[in-house]
């Protein structure tokens, strides 16, 4: 079967309708495919299995606190064995089987392990890890208000069949290394009232570069988010919000890497 037509067949597949979650990723063109937890399956056959990337998110509901111990990873965020490879300067793709909310911004955030022989990610405290984000996407520009403008959490889904997919680039220029890679939806399609659907894999980069963020983008989950945050207290259907134009991602800024053309990569 090819990648297309497994990747066809369970997307097509029936599942509860509801919420749902980064299912798998891909690496590449042909994409090589690595699957990752699905809380609609068997939990024995997928709880510490050796080819389990991603970190075990046991439910497709959203988390509704910002400060919640689990909004790292999600709940319980166990750790897999695996990691995904791929180089610094490719792309990532998070695969949804779909994705019903239509509102919010989206993120994508590394942090850096120990080496392997010093437990690699499977040993760390999400918790503890200094997180940086490296890719996001709200309001779609010249698309309208936040009621009625375009987002990319909407743009995103397709409702031909096909999964979902979310490409993120890993900075070109980032260090080698082990990394926990974490992709978030943030829905506020209702008022006041956050929804937070966090997802963690375990990536080993390759790379001639060696660049790591200034510290000062190292956030904490729980901690990068403010419950307060206009962003996140808001309701994007008030009159305010339809006179609204811009909307500002909570988690503070994207580090992509330093400017390519500061370095001269393979020249
Ligand atoms: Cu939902």
């Amino acid at each position: 079967m090819s990648l297309r037509t497994l990747l066809l067949a369970l997307a097509t597949a029936p599942r509860a309708l509801a919420h749902g979650g980064l299912a798998n990723y891909t690496v590449g063109d042909p994409p090589v495919w690595y699957r990752g937890y699905d809380p609609d399956e068997n939990a024995t056959e997928q709880d510490g299995q050796p080819w389990m990337v991603q970190r075990k998110w046991a439910s497709i509901d959203p988390i509704f606190s910002a400060t919640d111990p689990f909004i790292a990873c999600n709940k319980p965020g166990t750790p897999g064995p695996a990691y995904i490879p791929v180089a610094a300067g490719q792309n990532l793709t998070a695969v949804y089987w779909y994705w019903l909310h239509p509102v919010g911004p989206m993120t994508a955030w590394l942090a850096a392990c120990p080496p392997l022989d010093q437990g690699g990610c499977v040993g760390v405290d999400v918790n503890g890890l200094d997180w940086f984000k490296i890719w996001e996407a709200g309001l779609i520009a010249g698309t309208g208000n936040l009621a009625e403008g375009i987002w990319y959490q909407k743009q995103f889904q397709n409702w031909d069949g096909s999964p979902d997919l979310w490409p993120v680039m890993i900075p070109a220029t980032l260090k080698a290394g082990l990394y926990v890679v974490r992709h978030e939806i943030l829905s506020i399609h209702i008022e006041n009232k956050p929804q937070f659907y966090p997802e963690c894999a375990h990536l080993n980069i390759s790379g001639p570069g060696a660049d790591l963020p200034p510290t000062s983008f190292y956030k904490k989950f729980p901690g990068a988010y403010d419950p307060d945050d206009p962003s996140l207290k808001i309701d994007i259907y008030s009159d305010a919000m339809r006179k609204t134009y811009n909307y500002t991602i909570p988690g503070g800024p994207v580090w992509a890497g330093p400017p390519v053309d500061k370095y001269c990569l393979g020249c």
